[in-house]
């Protein structure tokens, strides 16, 4: 799962991603539009414990990319300025991370002059908005001329599902609002769509806000839907706290009222909104999280693992990670009779322990 960061100028992008990441410096050498890719370990108490439960194998967990990229700026969707080098590089994310600012400090001037964080969501929205609308456009052109010089119906029908969308985006509506038949959205993967993607937005409070979150996204709420994402943050007390020791970080915590630390509520909302779920593999050497679709089948999980997995797939022999560790041990869970045999298209489910049997 890749997270591609947006903003405007000095919001806290580079704060949050920093917090995500754990990485502080920027690469040497870096191009100043390039973005900065850093790959997070998803902290999971489960595999902590699947670790402990087989001393002696090595305890891999999934991982989440994020990519901090530089400020976006009025008209960088029609290309302006340094528009394009800026959002092209967001098109291979799964899911945007827009940080709004929503902190007071008089010594960082905000690029609009006010604090405003709908504004704000408005204006990057416009800007996502043009971007695509001109990949749209450029290439409803380019069939037209193709047809021009001669017909073929895959040319007919992609220049229909770009038109859809163009008239969406025209009318100012994201492309993730916009129901398309599977084969249009088929069709329209390859472009990468920004507004196509789910969308968090992060509102980056001042440490005087905590308690308030919920005021604060009361104005943001009409930008809320089931693919956009909302959660109010203190990034730069979380970054100062992350660099704790865990005793002091956790009293910091309590005692500022921060229930959970933020850069696993960060990838908790990131993995709500994106549908994802955790499951977990036993191997010889190592046990392992992986990130996977909600309600994806066993076969899929198996391809996941190993492409051998799923051509020799017989069955998936499945426990559930707390009736695993009820029991204690795989083997104590097998005479228990929790584990499960299941087929291939069993939807695995969050927590699954999993173990597939394959012929070679
Ligand atoms: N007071 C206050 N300052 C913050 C907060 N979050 C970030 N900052 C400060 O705002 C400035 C910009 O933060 P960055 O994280 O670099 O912001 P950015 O969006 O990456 O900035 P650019 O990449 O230059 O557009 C820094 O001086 C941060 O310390 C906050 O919650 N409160
Ligand atoms: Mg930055």
């Amino acid at each position: 799962m890749k997270i591609g960061i947006v903003g405007l100028p000095q919001v806290g992008k580079t704060t949050v991603f920093r917090l995500a990441t754990g990485q502080h410096e920027p690469p040497a050498g870096r191009a100043p539009l390039e973005p900065t890719q850093a790959i997070a370990p998803v902290p999971d108490q489960r595999l902590t414990a699947l670790g402990r439960m087989h001393p002696g194998k090595k305890a891999v967990p999934a991982t989440v990319a994020y990519l901090d990229s530089p400020a976006v700026q009025r008209g960088a969707g029609k290309g302006e300025g340094l528009g394009s080098p800026i959002l092209t590089p967001l098109r291979q994310a799964d899911a945007l991370l827009h940080v709004v600012r929503a902190f007071e400090d008089a010594r960082i001037p905000h690029v609009e002059g006010s604090l405003d964080p709908s504004r704000d969501v408005g204006l990057l929205h416009t800007e996502l908005l043009l971007a695509d609308l001109e990949v749209a456009e450029k290439r409803v052109a380019r069939i037209e001329e193709a047809l021009r010089k001669g017909r073929k119906d895959q040319n007919v029908r992609e220049l229909e599902a770009l038109r859809r969308s163009a008239d969406a985006l025209q009318a100012g509506r994201p492309l993730r609002d916009v129901d398309f038949p599977p084969e249009q959205e088929r069709l329209l993967r390859g472009f990468q769509f920004l507004t196509a993607k789910p969308l968090l937005l992060l509102v980056n409070i001042g440490e005087e806000d905590l308690g308030k979150e919920e005021a604060i996204l009361a104005g943001l709420r009409p930008f809320a839907g089931p693919r956009v994402a909302l959660l109010a943050f203190a990034a730069k007390t979380e970054a100062e706290i992350a660099r704790l020791s865990p005793e002091d970080a956790a009293l910091f915590r309590r005692e500022m009222g921060i229930a959970e630390p933020g850069a696993a509520r960060l990838l908790n909302v990131s993995y709500g909104l994106l549908g994802l779920v955790t499951f977990f593999t036993v191997g010889d050497q190592e046990v392992r999280a992986w990130t996977f679709r909600r309600g994806a089948s066993a076969l899929e999980a198996a391809g996941t693992i190993h492409t051998d997995f799923a051509r020799g797939f017989i069955k998936a022999e499945v426990v559930p990670f707390t009736a695993l560790a009820e029991a204690g041990s795989l083997p104590a869970a097998r005479k228990k009779g929790v584990l499960r045999l299941e087929g291939k298209d069993y939807p695995v489910a969050d927590g699954d322990v999993i173990t597939i049997r394959f012929s070679v």
